[in-house]
C-alpha cells in the first residue's frame, strides 16, 4: 500500500525560491532552470520522438484517446453534475463572473467516481508519470465549461505561476492532461499555447490579495504576465500561438510553465474538457511562495496519495 505524504511545512525564511514572482514591481523573463521530460521510452508508452517533442514543445496532443462512447459518458455525467442543484450549491464549483452559468467544477477526481476512474487511466496516468519520470499525485482536477454564446475565456497564464506563488509547488515538475469532451474548433474557444514557452518563467507584478482564488478562478488578474512581457516572450523570442483544435477524446498534456489562454465561444458549438492535473511525488507543495494564505484543498492538495497504477 503506498504511503500518503503530507505537506511538508517549510516556513524557513532561507528556504530557495526559484521562481521569484509577485514579489517585485519590475517583471523579468527567467530561464527555467531545470528539464520538462524526465523519464525515458522504457519508462512508459511515448516513444522518443513523442518525449522529444513534449521537451522541445512543452505540450502534446494524443488523438483519439478515448472512444466515442466513452466520451458520450464523460458529457452525460458532466451535463448531470452541471445541473445538479446540490453540485451548483457546492463552493467546488464556480460560476462565470457575470452569470450563473457553470464554469468550472474542481476535485472531480474525488467527488465522482466516473471522473475518478479517469484520473487512474492508463492512457492518462501512464504518460503523466513517463514525462514527470516518478509516481504521480492529483495536484487539482476540474472540469471546464464552455457553452455555446455564452462561455467566457481564460487570459494567458502559466499554471505554475499560480501553483508556486499561491500553492507553494516548488518545482517545473508538473503537467496537465486535458481530455476533450467535445470537438474543437478553431472558433469555439479551443486551447492557445505557445510552442516553447515553457522554457521562460514570465514574474509577474502585484501582490497576491487575500481569498485571491473566489475572483481568480472566475476571471485571472493578479498572476498574469503584463502585456510587454508577452510581447517580449511571443515576439521578442520569435515564438507563435498554436490554436489546439481537433476531435473529442483527444488528450493534450502540457507542462505546468507553458504560457496558454483560450477566448470566448461565440459559437453554438459548446467546448468543455477534464482538466487532471499531475504532480510528481517528489515536487509536493510547502507553504505558498508569494500568497497571505494557502487555498483551500479543493482547488490545491496539500496531500499525495499516488495515482495506482493499473
Ligand atoms: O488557479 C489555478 O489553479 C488555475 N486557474 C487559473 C485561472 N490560473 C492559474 C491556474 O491555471
Ligand atoms: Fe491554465
Amino acid at each position: 500500500m503506498a504511503r500518503t505524504e503530507t505537506t511538508r511545512d517549510r516556513t524557513d525564511a532561507l528556504r530557495v525560491d526559484h521562481y521569484p514572482t509577485r514579489v517585485s514591481d519590475t517583471p523579468q523573463l527567467l530561464e527555467r532552470s531545470e528539464p520538462t521530460t524526465r523519464g525515458g521510452v522504457d519508462d512508459g508508452p511515448l516513444d522518443q520522438a513523442a518525449l522529444d517533442a513534449f521537451e522541445q514543445n512543452g505540450y502534446l496532443v494524443l488523438p483519439e484517446v478515448f472512444s466515442a462512447d466513452e466520451i458520450a459518458g464523460f458529457r452525460g455525467r458532466l451535463d448531470e453534475l452541471a445541473a445538479d442543484p446540490a453540485v451548483r450549491a457546492d463552493e467546488r464549483t464556480i460560476t462565470e463572473l457575470e452569470s450563473d452559468q457553470v464554469r468550472s467544477i474542481f476535485e472531480v477526481h474525488a467527488s465522482d467516481a466516473l471522473f475518478g476512474r479517469l484520473s487512474a487511466d492508463p492512457r492518462v496516468a501512464d504518460v503523466a508519470r513517463q514525462l514527470l519520470g516518478s509516481e504521480v499525485y492529483i495536484h487539482q482536477s476540474r472540469v471546464n465549461v464552455k457553452p455555446g454564446f455564452v462561455g467566457k475565456g481564460f487570459w494567458w497564464h502559466s499554471d505554475f505561476e499560480t501553483w508556486h506563488a499561491e500553492d507553494g509547488m516548488p518545482r517545473m515538475r508538473c503537467l496537465s492532461a486535458s481530455v476533450t469532451l467535445t470537438d474543437n474548433y478553431p472558433h469555439n474557444g479551443p486551447l492557445m499555447v505557445v510552442p516553447g514557452s515553457h522554457r521562460t518563467f514570465v514574474t509577474t507584478v502585484g501582490a497576491t490579495p487575500e481569498d485571491h482564488y473566489k475572483a481568480s478562478l472566475k476571471k485571472q488578474e493578479v498572476g498574469t504576465p503584463d502585456h510587454d512581457s508577452l510581447h517580449e516572450l511571443i515576439v521578442g523570442q520569435g515564438r507563435e500561438i498554436r490554436q489546439l483544435t481537433g476531435r473529442a477524446g483527444s488528450v493534450v498534456f502540457f507542462d505546468c510553465n507553458l504560457m496558454h489562454a483560450s477566448s470566448e465561444n461565440q459559437t453554438p458549438y459548446p467546448r468543455s474538457n477534464v482538466f487532471l492535473v499531475y504532480n510528481s511525488v517528489d515536487n509536493g507543495v510547502e507553504e505558498p511562495f508569494a500568497a497571505p494564505s494557502r487555498r483551500p484543498q479543493f482547488v490545491a492538495a496539500t496531500t499525495w496519495q499516488p495515482v495506482p497504477r493499473g
